[in-house]
């Protein structure tokens, strides 16, 4: 074999390793095994962070690869062989404007779109039902102050009660469910440390501080669970609170909270009346 044809055929394999961890990764709203890139987008908002990493990464591979040539060219010319007597230059106007003004411009390239995305993110569109989201030692509680105001407790699923099919450390009892193609506000508090509520598939990130209420928005265009996790570091077990997020139809949502109604009435779920006001789009 040839040095030539062995090095394609490593290239091969490579590139076969590569296309299959690709193709194994169609995770969505779930880590999967070799998972190079970020879960696939479920909402508006994640399309839009994904797309700002990959133009983000382009001007990274630029830069990196700007900056490899420039050091092959010192190295090929300016070295001491090449080079025996080296110029006494100190001082060029025209090349110190240049490498002033270009990273000034790759910055504003790179904070327009950040701007942007900041507010799409920020600003909360007028929304379709709020829920809440307390973080607690170790676990969530979610309620709905316009959907009957019923509370209830999300916990992990041990390792030993999970059910075929069921995803290890993120399996939760009670999931959270909302309806799809709704704008869902999601109201965030600690109930004890901070934790912080995290679902990459809707691309959203918030800490849940005690004392209070943060809040967030997401809008998922496709039905399925969407998993998330605490991603603050509040105490023994931050690393088995995951969150767990089950978009369905909206008469299956209306089906859903006629039966949670019934189901977490006797839990009390009766939320302070200042929560409330902030739930009510009028107050804000
Ligand atoms: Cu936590």
């Amino acid at each position: 074999m040839t040095v030539l044809s062995r090095l394609t055929a490593i290239a091969a394999t490579a590139g076969a390793v590569v296309v299959g961890a690709r193709a194994a990764l169609a995770g969505l709203g779930q880590p999967s095994p070799w998972e190079m890139d970020l879960q696939d987008a479920a909402t508006p908002v994640m399309q839009q962070v994904a797309g700002f990493h990959t133009f983000l990464l382009w001007i990274i591979a630029a830069i990196s690869a700007f900056v490899l040539a420039l050091l092959v060219i010192v190295i090929v010319r300016f070295n001491a062989r090449a080079n025996p007597t080296p110029s006494r230059t100190t001082h060029n106007t025209p090349i110190e404007i240049v490498w002033t003004i270009v990273p000034v411009i790759i910055l504003a390239v790179i904070a327009v779109p950040s701007f942007r995305l900041l507010f799409v993110e920020l600003e909360v569109p007028h929304p379709d039902l709020t829920v809440k989201a307390t973080g607690k030692q170790w676990f969530w509680s979610y309620s709905y102050p316009d959907n009957g105001n019923f509370e209830f407790d999300s916990l992990m699923v041990a390792d030993k009660d999970l059910k075929p099919g069921q995803l290890r450390l993120l399996t939760v009892d009670n999931e959270m469910v909302v309806p799809v193609n709704k704008v869902v506000h999601v109201l965030v508090t600690g109930g004890d440390v901070i934790h912080s509520f995290v679902v990459q598939s809707f691309g959203i990130r918030i800490d849940a501080i005690p004392g209070r209420i943060n809040e967030t928005w997401f809008k998922a265009t496709s039905e399925g669970v969407f998993y998330g996790q605490c991603s603050e570091l509040c105490g023994k077990d931050h690393s088995f609170m995951p969150i767990a997020v089950r978009v369905v139809s909206e008469a299956d949502f209306a089906a859903w909270v006629a039966q949670a109604k019934q189901k977490y009435a006797s839990e009390g779920g009766a939320v302070p009346t200042t929560l409330a006001a902030a739930a009510a789009p009028a107050a804000r």
